[in-house]
């Protein structure tokens, strides 16, 4: 039976020898550190003793004021058993469990203990409160990779958590050789994770590995917080950066989709799984639309974005005719694309240390050997993206496609640079822009010591820093001489 605090039984439910499977207590009411309002009474009828395993994660899962069962005997009630949560204390126990004789020896007032339990645990919660993230996550990669490169990916999942003001409670790798595909991750370990997460207050689970629809479903049907992966929180910040209204409408167009067919009738799925997450994304005042108003939704911002397409294509086409030289600024994110646009053109487009701080790609122009030539500056990329992130990079890919070449900037101070050489190599390669000529740049070289200096030897690169204004010289002249080329090509 689950019983709340007035005494009025809420459900019964019957079990089998295997166990019993509580309902959804959606609407029942929740709350960061509040509990549940209903205690779990069963009987416990096997040879079985005490509380399982069971017991105590759906006590820890659910949030249940507590967990008693009855042991039976001769056809009687006997012994009674009793697990409560516990506040928050470092190192210490989750739960607490007690035994006593028969039911009627518990020395207290169950009401006005777990009032007390509840205001105790609200207090405890609070005090650890006191950054001004809007979340607190928990992130988990799990990959069969290794160490070194999990506790990599974690630390870039980690910079998105931070950028969409998530405020990270801990950082878990699951070694894992085969995916489950029901829920990623073994069943046991999941709960494991939500139920310490849940106990360092956490509101959101964060995936490094994308969740398929059914995984989505059904890892966010065990537990009452947000969980989400890598690819919605990218969206999430795309949504918080995007100013132009095409990228906005791009950014939408994506998280919808992606949201579509992680809908399995819940009336709550939708809110967990959506951009939402701070709730300031697009997303946001569509917590609650149902499948169909979003395949309107998405109709009617493809119809947008065709018109805003069909001007891109005029402009491009007016730019062909006066035969202007496109130049973009490509590479991973983060790594000065945005400094190196403003140094080369003395302009203030924004620049900060956060990924994805340029979404909507910006122009600027400069004059090379007297020419005036376009220069773009584009939103970064990032390893793995999948492809509901392309779509919200269409404007951007667009653009690409037009460049008389790439300037591709990368961050000389990351230790992993070959990795994010390579990022974007593999992307170019899949928009079939591999060809493109291309001038490499090694950034940040104002940061670099003595030891990454050796490194970076191998690496054939201008060394530049946009910041301090070095070398930049060498990156004009380059893109003089790539000028210079093309036209010697086209006279011949
Ligand atoms: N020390 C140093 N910092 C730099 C240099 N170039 C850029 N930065 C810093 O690196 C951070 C990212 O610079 P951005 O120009 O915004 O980088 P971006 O590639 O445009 O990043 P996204 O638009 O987010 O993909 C900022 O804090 C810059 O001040 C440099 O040459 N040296
Ligand atoms: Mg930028």
């Amino acid at each position: 039976m689950l019983i709340n605090r007035k005494g009025f039984i809420t459900h019964v439910i019957s079990g089998d020898r295997h166990g019993i499977l509580i309902p959804d207590l959606d609407g029942f009411r929740r709350g960061a550190f509040r509990l549940r309002g209903l205690r779990c009474v069963h009987t416990v009828l096997s040879s079985k003793k005490g509380l399982t395993n069971e017991d105590l994660t759906d006590l820890a899962l659910l949030r249940l004021d507590a967990m008693m069962t009855i042991e039976v005997k001769n056809e009687l009630p006997s012994t009674f058993n009793l697990a409560y949560l516990l506040p928050p204390d470092p190192g210490g126990h989750k739960w607490k469990t007690e035994t006593y004789r028969e039911i009627r020896s518990v020395p207290y007032k169950f009401n006005e203990f777990i009032r007390d339990l509840e205001q105790d645990i609200e207090r405890r919660c609070r005090l650890r409160l006191v950054s001004s993230a809007e979340e607190r996550a928990i992130l988990v990669h799990a990959s069969s990779r290794g160490e070194e490169f999990a506790s990599r990916r974690l630390e870039e999942l980690e910079r998105l958590a931070e950028t969409s003001n998530i405020e990270v409670v801990d950082k878990i790798y699951q070694r894992i050789g085969r995916y489950n595909p029901a829920h990623l991750i073994g069943k046991g370990k999941l709960k494991e994770i939500l139920i310490s997460g849940l106990y360092l207050g956490a509101t959101m689970v964060i995936f490094d590995q994308n969740l398929s629809p059914v995984q989505a479903n059904n890892i966010a049907r065990m537990m009452d917080i947000k969980v989400i992966d890598r690819t919605q929180l990218i969206l999430d910040i795309f949504a918080r950066h995007a100013t132009t209204r095409g990228g906005k409408l791009q950014v939408e167009l994506a998280q919808l989709r992606y949201t579509l067919p992680r809908l399995v009738g819940k009336g709550t799925a939708m809110s967990r799984l959506m951009g939402g997450i701070g709730g300031k994304g697009p997303g946001e005042t569509k917590l609650e639309m149902d499948r169909r108003r979003i395949k309107q939704r998405i109709s009617s911002i493809e119809r947008s974005l065709k018109d805003l397409s069909k001007r891109r294509v005029q402009r491009r086409k007016k730019r062909k005719k006066e035969r202007l030289r496109v130049f973009s600024i490509i590479g991973y994110t983060n790594a000065g694309k945005s400094t190196l646009l403003n140094r080369l053109t003395r302009s203030k487009v924004t620049v900060a240390d956060k990924l994805f701080a340029t979404l909507d790609p910006s122009t600027r122009f400069l004059f090379l050997n007297g020419r005036k030539v376009l220069l773009s500056d584009t939103v970064g990329f990032i390893t793995n993206m999948p492809p509901e992130i392309k779509l919200a990079f269409k404007a951007t890919l667009e653009e690409l496609e037009d460049s008389h070449a790439f300037i591709h900037v990368v961050d000389s101070s990351n230790p992993f640079i070959q990795d994010e050489i390579e990022a974007t190599e593999e992307i170019l390669e899949e928009i079939g822009l591999i060809d493109t000529p291309r001038i490499l740049v090694l950034n940040k070289c104002d940061l670099i010591d003595m030891e990454t200096e050796k490194r970076l030897k191998r690496i054939p690169g201008l060394r530049i820093s946009a910041r301090t204004g070095q070398g930049i010289g060498n990156v004009t002249r380059e893109m003089e001489a790539s000028l210079s080329r093309t036209f010697a090509l086209a006279r011949a």
